[in-house]
Formats: structure tokens, C-alpha cells, sequence
């Protein structure tokens, strides 16, 4: 398997419960590197288009609300197999389901205020990588 991208955000619920450290260390520890990041508050515009797959499903303006409530992280992480790795660190999208030792299970609060994002394949990656940011703002080691 080819060393991969993939794109993360840390969700609002967990830059002001400071778990930006925690979260990081659990994908540095587990093979997944930072390639690029940015400390960022997201316009309604920014968090409507990104999440532009679930404008017609009940909770997209909650989840809206919820993204442009305070702070976000959003990286791109690299490793080997990156896509599905990240989706088995951050765990299921409801905590209550969520394994034992991941993101999720140790850091969300409620299926909204689930702590991370993590792009669900390879297409997924690519464009909301493009979308947050410049190719020059990544790294390139591979
Ligand atoms: O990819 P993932 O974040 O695990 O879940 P999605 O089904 O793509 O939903 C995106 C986002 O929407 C989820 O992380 C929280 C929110 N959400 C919600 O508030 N209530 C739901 N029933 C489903 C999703
Ligand atoms: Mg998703």
C-alpha cells in the first residue's frame, strides 16, 4: 500500500476542551504524520460547501452551527493506507458506538459534537484537500 493523504479537521468541541495535543499524539502515534495545517474559524459559506453532501439531511444546520462555533484544526495527514487508518482512529460517527481507545470514543461528546472529521476515501481526500488548501502549503516528501 502506497503511502497516502487524507483530510482531517479537529471539531470545535475539541480545540476549546484542548485536545488539539491529544488528538494529534494519537495520530502521531499510530503512522499518520502532519503535511499540513491550519488554525482556522470557518465562515458558514466555508462549513456549508465543505459539507455540501448533507444539505438536504435533517441536522445540516446544527452541524453548520456546531462547525462555525469556535476554532477548528484542519490538517492533512499522510501515512501509509491514511484514508482508512484515520476513519479506525476517529471510530464510529456516534461515540456511544464507538470502539474503546479511539478518538471518539475518547474525546466526543454527542454524534454532533463528534470531535474530528476524517475524509472517507481517496476522491473525498483529494477534494477537500483542494478545498482548505494550496498544493504549495503541503508538504511533499513522498
Ligand atoms: O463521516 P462522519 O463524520 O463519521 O459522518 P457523516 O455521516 O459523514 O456525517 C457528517 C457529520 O454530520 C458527523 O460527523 C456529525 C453530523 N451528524 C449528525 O449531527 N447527526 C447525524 N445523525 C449524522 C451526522
Ligand atoms: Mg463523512
Amino acid at each position: 500500500m502506497a503511502i497516502e493523504k487524507t483530510f482531517s479537521i479537529i471539531k470545535p468541541n475539541s480545540t476549546l476542551d484542548n485536545n488539539i495535543g491529544n488528538i494529534i499524539a494519537h495520530f502521531e502515534k499510530n503512522g499518520l504524520r502532519i503535511a499540513g495545517a491550519k488554525f482556522a474559524k470557518l465562515s458558514k459559506e466555508k462549513a456549508e460547501g465543505f459539507y455540501i453532501e448533507h444539505k438536504e439531511r435533517p441536522f445540516f444546520g446544527e452541524l453548520v452551527n456546531f462547525m462555525t462555533s469556535g476554532p477548528v484544526m484542519l490538517m492533512v495527514l499522510e501515512g501509509e493506507n491514511a484514508v482508512m487508518k484515520n476513519r479506525e482512529l476517529m471510530g464510529a460517527t456516534n461515540p456511544a458506538n464507538a470502539a474503546e481507545g479511539t478518538i471518539r470514543k475518547l474525546y466526543a461528546k454527542s454524534v454532533g459534537e463528534n470531535s474530528v472529521h476524517g475524509s472517507d476515501s481517496a476522491t473525498a481526500a483529494e477534494r477537500e484537500i483542494a478545498y482548505f488548501f494550496e498544493r504549495s502549503e503541503l508538504t511533499n516528501r513522498f
